[in-house]
């Protein structure tokens, strides 16, 4: 007979409602309070209870000897025990969610007054074995077979399953309120990744501003240095300005060269002036007036009348030293050519746009689109060499496009964070979103000749104890619910039975002559995150079972109060 753990009788008898236990003492032996009702119809024939076309003699009801297809004429002895529902392998399992559940009686009830009723599998009544797990009455053994004898041990035993019971819902409790913790900050989390999110939007409204005022400023940097002077190719240094300091150097060397020669013709006519002057002031002082010669006479009037004529300019010796200035060299005059002559072609923009910047916005506008419609109209009209191409880019477009690379590159980069944020607010955490508080934290666990790591929503590892590099077992793909019937261990720690969540773990490591490794956590309630169980079904394909507050009394259709099947 098989010895099972006080804990898994406990979880039946957490599963059998004591008010229907005390109801019905007059019913036949273990039968149920559930199944009473069927049992009234004496002394009328039975029907089968599964099978009701099939009636037979109340009196056959336990007389030990199997009538019904269904055993239920055998409640309260072994001989319909090869129809028992509760199976060997599953001997105290879920025997009471149902009179029509299964086609078959759960088992035999023992109704363990001052403990938990339960059932037993029929197999098991009269064997001579005390099944005290489920049967703490020993109402099991009432035939005394081999001469066991099996006292009611419900007293002592209700007493431990009551004070084991007291520390279990303590640690539910705890378990409980160390998941409220959970949601809570799962919570604060999601709101987090919400209100970055808004920040997010307003500063991609702020880049996208940015982007496209410098997308303009660009085009009207391209625009206008298109329209600017810039060095004829081939030409090493300087630009225009220094070819019309060249040009004007040149044009006042040749100024100055003729006003020096004009100043020295001037000087010379002005001496041969002043000698004919005196020559015909003196003809007039020595002529003989009482001479009469008509010819003579009118010279010396001519003369007069030259003489009393304003004089023209009269001789200025500031203008002297006025043309004297000028004809001085330009060095001494304070003009230094060299520098105009090495200006770069950039400096002479920058001057000309500063000069620009003096004007009133408008006029500006207006004066820059003017020339620049000029220039261009010159550069399609063949006058002016087009450079922009082949003259190559301006440091000012270079910078405005340095400028306007690094706005995108900042725009790109928020936009990426927001896509990354909202992808993971769509995410499905689990119930409350709860895995969000924990996502990313790691547990691990020896087993065999390997640590296993299971990282929330991210992956599971395998890594050789002896050394060498980790295998990754699957990587977080989404959540599952899986049904699990299994026995719970005594210190609870296990998956029992139910629907459990389970993380899927996919796309792992590929396996040598196999798939890529992936791996099923299956869930159950436990006060602390802890791996329970690892196996591997079948070739690089994993299963793990791990214990952890995050799934404490929410069942995978999302009700929150399933605590009697988690913990
Ligand atoms: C490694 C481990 C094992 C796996 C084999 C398959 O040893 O990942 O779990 O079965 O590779 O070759």
């Amino acid at each position: 007979m098989r010895r099972l753990a006080l804990d898994a009788l406990l979880v039946l008898g957490s599963s059998v409602p004591l008010a229907i236990a005390a109801s019905d003492s007059a019913r036949p032996r273990g039968i149920g309070p559930e199944f009473a009702k069927f049992y009234k119809s004496s002394p009328e024939p039975f029907p089968c209870i599964f099978n009701p076309s099939i009636q037979i003699d109340a009196s056959r009801i336990n007389d030990d000897y199997c009538d019904c297809p269904d055993g239920s004429d055998e409640p309260g002895t072994a001989a319909c025990g090869h129809i028992s529902r509760l199976s060997p392998a599953t001997p105290y399992g879920t025997g009471t969610d149902g009179v029509n559940a299964t086609a078959a009686l759960p088992g035999f009830y023992c109704k363990n007054k001052g403990h938990r009723p339960g059932y037993v599998p029929f197999t098991a009544v009269n064997d001579g074995v005390c099944d005290y797990e489920a049967c703490c009455d020993g109402s099991d053994e009432w035939g005394g077979v081999g001469g066991i004898k099996c006292p009611d041990r419900c007293g002592e035993i209700g007493k431990e399953w009551r004070r084991q019971d007291e520390l279990r819902q303590k640690a539910l409790g705890a378990a409980r309120q160390k998941r409220k913790e959970l949601v809570d900050e799962a919570g604060r989390v999601k709101k987090e990744v919400e209100d970055r999110i808004e920040t997010l939007k307003t500063q991609i409204e702020g880049a996208e501003m940015s982007v496209s005022s410098l997308e303009k400023e660009l085009r009207e940097t391209e625009r206008r240095e298109r329209g600017k002077m810039v060095r004829s190719p081939g030409e090493k240094k300087g630009g225009k300005w220094s070819v019309l300091a060249g040009l004007a150097k040149e044009r006042m060397g040749e100024l100055k060269d003729n006003l020096q020669r004009v100043r020295g013709e001037r000087d010379l006519w002005k001496e041969r002036v002043k000698e004919l002057e005196d020559v015909l002031s003196k003809f007039k002082e020595e002529y003989n007036p009482n001479f009469n010669d008509e010819g003579v006479k009118r010279a010396v009037r001519s003369w007069e009348d030259y003489a009393a004529r304003e004089k023209g300019p009269a001789e200025d010796a500031a203008h002297d030293r006025d043309l004297a200035e000028m004809l001085k060299s330009d060095e001494e005059n304070g003009i230094k050519w060299a520098e105009w002559e090495e200006t770069s072609s950039e400096d002479d923009i920058d001057v000309l746009y500063q000069i620009e910047n003096y004007l009133p916005a408008p006029i500006r506008q207006w004066v820059d689109q003017k020339l620049r419609d000029l220039r261009l109209m010159l550069m399609e009209n063949g006058i002016l060499a087009d450079n922009s191409s082949g003259a190559g880019e301006s440091q000012a477009v270079k910078d405005a496009k340095t400028q306007l690379k690094a706005a995108e590159k900042d725009l790109e980069k928020i936009r990426k964070e927001l896509k990354g944020h909202q992808e993971d607010l769509d995410k499905d955490y689990g119930p409350d979103g709860v895995f969000r508080a924990i996502k990313g934290q790691c547990l691990s666990q020896d087993s065999g000749e390997y640590t296993y790591e299971l990282c929330w929503m991210e992956k599971a590892t395998q890594k050789p104890k002896k050394g060498g590099a980790q295998t990754n077992m699957g990587k977080f793909a989404r959540i599952e619910t899986v049904t699990v019937d299994e026995d719970l261990p005594a210190d609870g720690r296990g998956l029992g039975s139910g629907k459990r969540y389970a993380l899927k773990m996919e796309n792992g490591q590929h396996c040598w002559n196999g798939p890529n490794r992936s791996t099923t956590v299956i869930l159950a309630c436990a006060e602390k995150d802890e791996i329970w169980k690892i196996t591997e079904e079948e070739k690089c394909v994993y299963r793990m079972e791990v214990g952890t507050p995050a799934v404490c009394g929410s069942d995978p259709k999302g009700n929150l109060d399933r605590s009697k099947d988690e913990l």
